[in-house]
């Protein structure tokens, strides 16, 4: 059997970082670790290979070649999606569809032969076995949650790592929490379902064995679900993992209480982590209050970021603008706030209700909801009726994200970050490869944002100021640059 793994194009997106992968000459930020599951579970003599559009074109010859076409995605990959189709359509090839996107909306693609949808671990046994007898069905679907210790490791060997920024592998799905707007606890569960670290340890090795030594994205919903656990066996294995290598830092996406647990932030920095991501949204209490975002509630928000920032941790951050207790205040609140905090990466969206969300069911009551959301929530668009006059609320937005990413207070925003912040004692080196690849990074940006970019003058005063008052972040201070860069960009172009 001859399987063709089809992973469709983003669109230029505030995450796609198109326009800052340029300077590392990456063609797209990670590799599509659901197909690569996927293709794991697969029967091991199967002929298998993966098409990432991100990276290369899919061609007659690689359609002709399959037996079936197996597509995942995205809902903002949905444009592609169609085209795929259009193609597999066209060429005889027999599509299996599953992933986030089919998985919400499957009912949008009639020509699709097979959905096999939800978790694959739980899911694809049966189409597999219906599939030796000859008779598989149009859909499978299941409300189960998958015993993600029985999950295979990834078949990394699918991907070109030359094309990819980094690379990421999964611990735990699900979430404590139960943040109104979000869906994960609907997809994934309310218990944090974990790996083992032996797994994990496997999962790396293969990986570093592959010759992998650059950033590993750590793409669990909440990553410190199950902050015992993690304690006791991953953190400990990763630090012991990391000793006598070189390269792989972890960055990874948690809650705000990371803040409350000093010794679970060390022992992250110890295990290599450099970044997290956590959902602030607001710093707005009643509007904290309204989306039943518990953890950020009766706390100084300011000061929890400050206080990993200083740990060694960068911190990325989501926001939402457009909740119901949202007023004409919150613009400006909200960019003193994001401004104070040295929040470099600060992704503002306006608020949106994906279908499988309590957000989703309450609005609809209130006959509030207008469409099925975009899939970007970075777009200025929205599939609610807010509370606040839409014009005022988008004018609001539109502020907020001109203010935020001028280059002036982008900058400024770099180093009221740099003051804040400790870099880890772990030193992640990374060997001559890479230092080399900075080189010519660097000199790229000195060309495109130095010489050739119509700001060019914020670039120089960063990169005089770093080199003066904080020579040691050069390297840090120049990805930034180029974040900004792309952030402008996507600003300019989606937003104005
Ligand atoms: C990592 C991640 C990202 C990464 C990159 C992902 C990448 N390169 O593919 C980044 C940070 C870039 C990202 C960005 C966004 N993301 Co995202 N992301 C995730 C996250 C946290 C993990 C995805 C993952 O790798 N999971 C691990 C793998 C193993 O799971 P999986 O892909 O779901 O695959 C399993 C099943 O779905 C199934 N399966 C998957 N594919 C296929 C295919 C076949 C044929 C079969 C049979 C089965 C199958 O089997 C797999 C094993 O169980 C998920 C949440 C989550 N827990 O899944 C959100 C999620 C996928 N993201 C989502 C969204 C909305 C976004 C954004 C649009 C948000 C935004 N700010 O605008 C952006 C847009 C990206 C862009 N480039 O513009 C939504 C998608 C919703 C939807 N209905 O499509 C999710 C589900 C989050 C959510 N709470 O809703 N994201």
């Amino acid at each position: 059997m001859n399987i063709l793994l089809i992973y469709p194009e983003f669109p230029d997106t505030f995450w796609s970082f198109k326009h800052a992968l340029k300077f590392i000459k990456k063609k797209v930020s990670s590799q599509p670790l659901g197909l690569l599951t996927v293709a794991a579970l697969l029967p091991e003599e199967w002929n298998k290979r993966l098409v990432d559009l991100n990276c290369k074109k899919l061609t007659h010859e690689d359609l002709k070649w399959a037996d079936y076409a197996l597509i995942s995605a995205m809902n903002i990959q949905k444009k592609s999606v169609i085209e795929i189709i259009k193609q597999c359509n066209e060429s005889g090839t027999k599509i299996i569809a599953g992933g986030p996107l089919f998985t919400a909306e499957s009912e949008q693609f009639p020509t699709v032969e097979h959905f096999v949808l939800n978790e694959a671990e739980v899911t694809l046994p049966d189409f597999l076995k219906d599939l030796g007898q000859g008779n598989p069905k149009h859909c499978y679907t299941s409300g189960d949650f998958a015993d993600i210790q029985q999950s295979p490791r990834p078949l990394w060997e699918l991907a070109d790592f030359k094309s990819y920024a980094s690379m990421n592998i999964q611990y735990s799905r699900g979430c404590p929490f139960n943040c109104e707007f979000c869906n994960v606890t609907t997809l994934f569960g309310h218990r944090p379902r974990t790996k083992s670290a032996a797994q994990i340890i496997n999962e790396l090795d293969s990986l570093y064995n592959l010759g992998w030594r650059k950033n590993v994205f750590f793409v669990d919903d909440n990553f410190i679900g199950n902050k015992q656990i993690l304690k006791k066996e991953l953190l400990p294995a990763l630090i012991e993992w990391r000793k006598g290598k070189k390269g792989i830092s972890f960055f990874t996406e948690v809650s705000i209480n990371l803040a409350d647990d000093k010794e679970l932030i060390k022992l992250m920095v110890d295990a290599g982590f450099d970044m997290v991501f956590i959902g602030i949204e607001t710093p707005e209490e009643l509007s904290l209050a309204e989306c039943n975002k518990k953890q950020n509630l009766n706390r100084d928000l300011l000061g929890c970021v400050q206080l990993i920032q200083r740990s060694g941790l960068q911190v990325q951050a989501g926001f939402i603008l457009g909740f119901d207790n949202d007023t004409q205040s919150t613009f400006q609140r909200l960019i003193d706030f994001i401004q104070k905090s040295g929040i470099v990466t600060a992704m503002v969206g306006l608020l949106q209700a994906p279908t499988d969300t309590l957000l989703y069911k309450r609005l609809k009551h209130e006959g509030r909801i207008l469409d099925k959301m975009s899939g970007d929530n970075v777009d200025g668009t929205t599939n609610i009726v807010p509370v606040m006059d839409i014009n005022a609320l988008l004018a609001g937005y539109k502020h907020v994200i001109n203010q935020l990413y001028s280059p002036k207070l982008f900058n400024k925003r770099v180093k009221t970050f740099f003051k804040e912040y400790k870099a880890p004692k772990v030193k992640l080196k990374s060997g001559f490869n890479n230092f080399y690849k900075n080189i010519l990074a660097f000199l790229r940006s000195i060309y495109i944002l130095g010489i050739v970019d119509k700001e060019r003058t914020h670039y120089w005063k960063l990169f005089l100021w770093t080199l003066m008052r904080k020579p040691g972040m050069l390297n840090l201070s120049i990805t930034f640059a180029i974040y900004g860069f792309h952030f402008r960009l996507i600003c300019e172009r989606h937003i104005q």
